[in-house]
């Protein structure tokens, strides 16, 4: 191993033994040799041994050194990770994906990468992308790619489910006072004027007419065929702040068949939350636009994010940082709304990693616990197809799918 975490790296040959894609996959030696001196400078001598090893083209000592990787990741909460570390989760997930494909297992080796995308870092992005298209292509002279007959019998788009029935599980009061403005084919001057400075939500109708989203993402089929074979993350249980919550990596086909599923949408609700799916599946990215409203106050996308899932998915009441224009794509949702001045009555949690999710559960709420929350003005509305909210940053919204739903949420921050 080089102490020095680097020099060996830059006249390196191909990962030995591999003509095929694990060459391909093999990430530019400037690269590895700038991840293996950040990774020494952390004490990672065990992981750059490992990874030069990779490199020479053993398979174990990849498998080593992802391991090793991984352990780095899930050793506190995700923010503490050092960025390097996730860099170099990405390089052991091309050499590993690379050896998967050459013995022909392609779904395993697309697996990995798409774990290298979810979890890496930056620095390797553009590798795990062209290998997922080498990966793609490779299978679409085998058996991958095709549709699979998972989504089959329901060509018509999701299924509605039984919409009365859910409007029944709204929190008490709901679309009962203030309701959410509507405005249909709202100008950026009024949106700037009247929405955007004044920090108040609004309801934008007829602003997205013109996604191919709106069509194609009803077909089931289209979904599976785009993004079938890919890996996801999902969250699984009532919500984020119940005790059987977790979150899962499964693929996009097996989460169809969950969100089709009424069985396991009783037993198991499976949400694809706050994921960029976008960043993974270029075809489903070329399906939306971000929307100009984005652009206010000279400000910066910060991130596209997929809300995908079953009638009845929960969002607890909870605040973000940032500008937010949350676009319905499919079926409906129900969206409440309270302003940041009122904050305290709210009950923010008190430990840190969840201090912007209130601890009132608007569906049981606790008045006894939580007295301050009763009475309080809120403002609400039922997000139909093919609208978008519009979310100042800060305000509390609280969720919740009225129906099978595909949603995307725009924040930008100024
Ligand atoms: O759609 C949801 O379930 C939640 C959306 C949300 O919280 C957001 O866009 O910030």
């Amino acid at each position: 191993m080089d102490e020095q975490g680097g020099a060996t790296w830059m006249n390196r040959e191909p990962p030995r033994g591999s003509a095929g894609v694990a060459a391909a996959l093999s990430p530019a030696a400037e690269k590895t040799a700038a991840l293996a001196e950040k990774i020494t400078a952390e004490g990672g001598f065990a992981f750059v041994g490992s990874l030069e090893k990779a490199a020479g083209g053993d398979r174990a000592a990849a498998e080593a050194a992802r391991e090793m990787a991984w352990e780095q990741l899930h050793a506190g909460p995700w923010h503490s990770v050092v960025p390097a570390w996730r860099d170099a989760y990405a390089a052991t997930c091309l050499y590993a994906a690379g050896f998967h494909a050459d013995d022909g297992d392609l779904p395993e080796a697309l697996k990995i990468l798409d774990l290298g995308l979810i979890m890496g870092g930056l620095l390797l992005r553009e590798d795990l992308e062209r290998g997922v298209e080498i990966v793609l292509e490779r299978s679409k002279g085998g058996s991958g790619g095709e549709d699979r007959g998972v989504c089959a019998g329901i060509l018509g788009g999701i299924d509605r489910g039984n919409e009365s029935e859910v409007l029944r599980d709204l929190p008490p009061g709901s679309l009962t006072s203030n309701m959410v403005g509507r405005q249909f084919s709202l100008s950026m001057e009024r949106f700037i004027c009247d929405y955007f400075q004044r920090g108040c939500p609004v309801v934008m109708v007829g602003s997205i007419d013109h996604w191919p989203a709106l069509t194609k993402w009803k077909d089931l089929r289209y979904l599976e065929q785009v993004a079938g074979d890919r890996t996801v993350p999902v969250e699984v249980g009532k919500n984020y702040l119940c005790d059987e919550w977790k979150q899962e990596l499964i693929t996009f086909s097996e989460f169809l068949k969950r969100t089709i599923s009424p069985e396991s949408c009783k037993t198991d609700m499976t949400y694809l939350a706050q994921h960029p799916l976008f960043d993974q599946v270029q075809e489903l990215r070329n399906d939306i636009m971000v929307p100009d409203y984005c652009f206010t106050g000279g400000g910066e996308i910060q991130s596209i994010n997929a809300w995908f899932g079953p009638a009845g998915t929960v969002t607890p009441l909870h605040h973000d940082p940032h500008h937010n224009l949350l676009a319905q794509v499919v079926g409906k949702k129900y969206v409440r709304l309270y302003p940041a001045s009122i904050s305290a009555e709210l009950y923010p949690h008190t430990e840190t990693m969840l201090y912007n999710s209130s601890q009132v559960d608007l569906d049981s709420v606790d008045l006894e616990k939580f007295p301050k929350f009763e009475g309080l003005e809120f403002v609400d509305c039922i997000l139909a197809e093919g609208e978008m909210l519009y979310i100042p940053p800060l305000w509390w919204h609280y969720v919740r799918s009225l129906t099978p739903s595909f949603s995307v949420s725009f924040w930008w921050a100024t």
